[in-house]
């Protein structure tokens, strides 16, 4: 399956629309849309209605420009969960006590195994791997939720169907649905639509029952939409957004008003990041919050938290994508950055530093001293160099100005990152997870454990 990328420069082939964000384009992909594009017939731009822009934002300079600091004594890493056997393909980690004994555990997505795996803490610091799942056609986040509210948690897993680019409708959501005992039926949820690549619960339209907001990358055609929960496994779909390369949807009540809205990261054609307000029944409207100029910008990842604890929730977002370009890699405007939560559905763009390939951006109190930290992982960069940095830490001094540390530089190619107490300790530790689709292919591991060094 791997492979290097054709050298085809942008001149001749958009990239961006035919590779994006963990979807693998094969050489007749690109061979045929480059043919298309050659002869004219691409896609018109910017198919699609203009909603209210409130900010156009050009990439700034970062504020962090100086050399990073090193600190690869912060963490010890260790390799947890099953071996190594060829080459890694996770695509997600996530955090949460799936069992109910108080321990966190770590879910994964992996799509070698095309399987959610579960990897149960046992005793502190002491995981157990099992497959929760298989069968499940390119899975690519799952997230841990009691769903139906029984007082279990359960799972949602958004599939892709395949990590190649791919127009067909082989998109699924699947529900792991736990019968208490962590035996978990899979019951699907939308089937036959373009891929899958993430999905949210909450309580939309305020009946109670807990409906989905879910992001569908598509290859030429995504969209994002919501489903409202009728009952009994019952959906009915609304398309929020047709456009292609949605990889997150979050979920807060963003605008304050009581009333849960939805924030999606578009990233192919466009580098844009949406916010659907919500009515409070389900009826959303919707406006960019960001867009930027550069359109190799390489958006990867959002997260909300609320970084400046103003009480109102923020968006954390990393641009790395280095699978977006024809010559995969690393790019000078690589890094993370914040959309400061204004109030009335306003946002503030902040870089807050560089970072070659950066993804899955995450806040982490990681001293317990009330502050939120910003963890990062790289899956794109100069892997030949010893010193390229694959987990960066922007440490927050309180007042939101971060100094950015290198904690690791190796296992590399890592794109998913989760943190929680997965050591007993009551600090936060962090759970890695790499996936390896362009060489070189050292340093590698599958699922990596970062535990907090005694002080
Ligand atoms: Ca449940
Ligand atoms: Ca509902
Ligand atoms: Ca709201
Ligand atoms: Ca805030």
């Amino acid at each position: 399956m791997e492979r290097t990328l054709p050298g085809k420069s942008r001149a001749g082939l958009d990239p961006r629309r035919t590779l994006q964000h963990w979807i693998l384009a094969s050489r007749p992909c690109v061979a045929a849309l480059a043919l298309i594009v050659l002869s004219g017939c691409a896609p018109e731009a910017r198919p699609r209605s203009t909603p209210t822009r409130s900010t156009s934002v050009a990439t700034p300079a970062s504020p962090t420009a100086s050399a990073p600091e090193i600190d690869l004594e912060r963490f010890v890493s260790l390799p947890v969960g099953q071996p190594i056997a060829g080459k890694p393909w996770i695509s997600h980690v996530t955090t949460g006590d799936l069992d109910g004994d108080g321990r966190t555990d770590i879910l994964a997505c992996d799509d070698k195994l095309n399987a959610v795996v579960w990897l149960r803490q046992t005793a502190p610091g002491t995981f157990a791997e099992s497959i929760l799942r298989d069968q499940l056609p390119a899975p690519v986040h799952a997230e841990i939720v009691d769903f139906d509210r029984d007082g279990d948690a359960d799972v949602i897993v958004s599939c892709m169907g395949q990590v190649f680019p791919n127009n067909d409708k082989i998109g699924s959501l699947v529900l792991l649905e736990n019968d208490g005992r962590q035996t978990f039926s899979a019951q699907p949820l939308l089937e036959q639509v373009a891929r899958v690549t993430d999905a949210r619960a909450a309580d939309l339209d305020g009946d109670g029952r807990l409906d989905l907001a879910v992001a569908q990358f598509g290859y030429n055609q995504g969209e994002v939409r919501w489903m409202r929960n009728l009952g009994g496994n019952r959906f009915e779909s609304h398309v929020l957004l047709s456009l292609p390369g949605a990889i997150n949807v979050c979920i807060a009540d963003f605008n304050g008003d009581g009333a849960p809205d939805i924030a999606a990261l578009i990233s192919q054609n466009y580098e844009e990041i949406y916010l659907f307000e919500n009515s409070g029944f389900g009826t959303f409207t919707q406006k960019i919050i960001f867009g930027s100029t550069n359109e190799d910008y390489g958006s990867s990842g959002i997260s909300i938290c609320d970084l400046n604890r103003d009480g109102r929730p923020d968006i954390l977002y990393s641009n790395g994508d280095g699978f977006a370009y024809a010559d995969p890699g690393k790019r000078p405007w690589h890094g993370v950055q914040w959309l400061e939560n204004r109030g009335q559905g306003f946002f503030k763009y902040h870089r807050i530093g560089d970072m070659d390939g950066a993804y899955s951006p995450i806040a982490v109190d990681l001293e317990n001293r009330g502050v939120l930290d910003v963890i990062c992982v790289s899956g794109f960069n100069d892997w030949k160099n010893p010193r390229a940095a694959s987990l960066v830490l922007f440490r927050n001094d309180g007042q939101q100005r971060f100094t950015r540390t290198v904690l690791a530089h190796q296992p590399i190619q890592m794109i998913s990152v989760a943190a929680g107490d997965l050591d007993g300790s009551g600090r936060p530790s962090l759970v890695t997870g790499s996936f390896y689709a362009y060489p070189p292919f050292d340093n590698m591991a599958r699922l990596t454990l970062w535990k907090p060094r005694k002080p």
